[in-house]
């Protein structure tokens, strides 16, 4: 597919409006954000990294020139410093709370820890924006099937989740799927 980096935002101010329909993937640092942008559209453009906090800004790629995605910072890594937990909140709050073309914000989380007490509070703040979002449970390699039909049975939030391994490409067409339907439902 054709990916091409747009923009690297520090500030949220430095958004502008490219026009076209927008997603955005959240989460903790290391929940495999850029590694899901890298293998749902088949490239090597986000940096990936063993060390949480590899994406620092706003990384705004445009897909095949119909839309955007979104690559946003993780929540987590900023926890030892208190000046970087606000620039992290002004960043991506802002953004979020800014973008008008901002479709759906997915919150991925490691399977292995599923919806934490930052991933509710995200749920809950976008509720209050009235924002459309979708969760998705990464890195399903590290389990086994039996465990995974557990974890879905026990989601109580399952009707809104997607599961995706960036290794196996498990998952990967349900959420190009999922893109494709909402970018035509916005035509
Ligand atoms: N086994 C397995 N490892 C994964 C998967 N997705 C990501 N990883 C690994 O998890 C680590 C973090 O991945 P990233 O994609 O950099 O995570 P991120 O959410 O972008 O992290 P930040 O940029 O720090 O917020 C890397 O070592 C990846 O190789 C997956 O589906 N399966
Ligand atoms: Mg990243």
């Amino acid at each position: 597919m054709k990916v091409n980096l747009i923009k690297c935002l520090y500030n949220s101010s430095e958004y502008k409006d490219t026009g076209l329909i927008e997603f955005a993937f959240a989460g903790r640092s290391n929940s495999g954000k850029s590694s899901m942008i890298n293998t749902l559209f088949n490239c090597h453009i986000a940096k990936v990294s063993k060390t949480p906090g590899k994406t620092r800004t706003i990384n705004l790629y445009s897909i095949e020139e119909k839309y955007i995605v979104a690559d946003l910072p993780g929540y987590g890594y900023a926890n030892v410093n208190g000046e970087m937990i606000k620039h992290w909140k002004s960043l991506v709050e802002g953004y979020i709370e800014n973008s008008k073309r901002l479709d759906t914000i997915f919150i991925l989380t490691d399977v292995r820890r599923g919806l934490d007490n930052e991933e509710m509070m995200l749920i809950d703040w976008l509720g209050i924006l009235k924002k459309n979002y979708r969760i998705i449970f990464t890195k399903i390699d590290k389990i086994s099937k039996n465990e995974l039909s557990i974890i879905k049975n026990n989601n109580t939030l399952h009707n809104l989740t997607f599961y995706f391994s960036s290794l196996t490409k498990e998952g990967r067409q349900e959420i190009l799927k999922y893109l494709v339907a909402r970018c035509s439902s916005k035509k």
